[in-house]
């Protein structure tokens, strides 16, 4: 085993590892989906994967997550893995030659059919319908950038999608990694509870959800709306129904125009 006792479910695959390691997958694994992240900051994971519903997941075995010390694949004594922008410009660039021996080790265990993904704020904006497909596959590369971002031809050469997480400048794809690996494991089989699986087959419409109350029905003069405690469970689905368009309309007019067409 490559795990430490500091690893916590995290396996890491060294670039010195010989082909007949890269080989050895223990068997109650070798159906787990394959999440497999290069990083200049391994110790960052699983971070709050390792929690909760994705944390539970890992222990029993439902998704594997192997980490790629960038570092460690980088040039000379100082094991460097960045470079000055060509042409000019501020900041550094990984380097094409470090990423790509990154990549092929990392592509040594990893099944054909996971895709490649560069974390990237020039990527497409993750989406739900993304997640659904990654929990489709058996797994997922993912790269995470750091500094002005990665050499445009490792980009082509291995046909890596680059993916953002939205209008925000963060430090890195690190914390990106992690949204699209907890959003991707919680649709795998045996995560979710029944009732929240089933739930999540029913919310399928695109509206935001309603507002939700519990006890105490009075909260310092604050009363919970009359209706939900009526026991009329069609004039309460109404209402809910009714919340949550209102509220979709106010606040997500994108999401409200293609609820509108939905089936057109
Ligand atoms: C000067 C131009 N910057 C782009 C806005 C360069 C730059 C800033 C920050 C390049 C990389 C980063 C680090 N961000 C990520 O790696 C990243 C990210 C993000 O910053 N926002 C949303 N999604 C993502 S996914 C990876």
């Amino acid at each position: 085993m490559s795990n430490t006792p500091k690893s916590h479910g995290r396996k890491t695959i060294r670039p010195t590892l010989k082909p007949r390691d890269l080989m050895e997958q223990a068997p109650e694994l070798a159906r787990a989906w394959r999440a497999q992240v290069i990083t200049l900051f391994p110790e960052a994971f699983p971070g709050i994967l390792g929690l909760s519903l994705t944390g539970k997941a890992l222990k029993e075995g439902r998704w594997q997550l192997q980490t790629v010390p960038l570092r460690e694949f980088g040039e000379g004594k100082h094991r460097n893995v960045d470079d000055t922008p060509t042409g000019g410009g501020a900041g550094m660039v990984l380097r094409p030659d470090v990423m790509a021996a990154a990549i092929e080790t990392a592509r040594a265990t990893q099944h054909r059919a996971a895709p490649l993904i560069y974390l990237s704020p020039r990527g497409r904006p993750f989406t739900q319908g993304m997640a659904r497909d990654l929990a489709q596959r058996p797994g997922a590369t993912l790269i995470c950038g750091r500094f002005e971002g990665l050499d445009q031809r490792v980009i082509e050469q291995f046909n890596i999608t680059e993916v953002s997480m939205g209008d925000y400048v963060l430090t890195g794809g690190e914390l990106p990694a992690q949204v699209m690996l907890d959003a991707t494991v919680r649709l795998l089989p045996g995560v979710l509870g029944n009732a929240e699986s089933t739930e999540e087959e029913s919310f399928s419409d695109g509206l935001l959800e309603h507002p939700q109350y519990t006890r105490p029905s009075d909260w310092h003069g604050r009363k919970v709306p009359d209706v939900l405690l009526s026991g009329n469970h069609g004039e309460i689905a109404k209402w809910r129904r009714q919340q949550a368009e209102a509220l979709t309309q106010e606040r997500r007019p994108d999401l409200w125009e293609a609820f509108k067409n939905r089936d057109t």
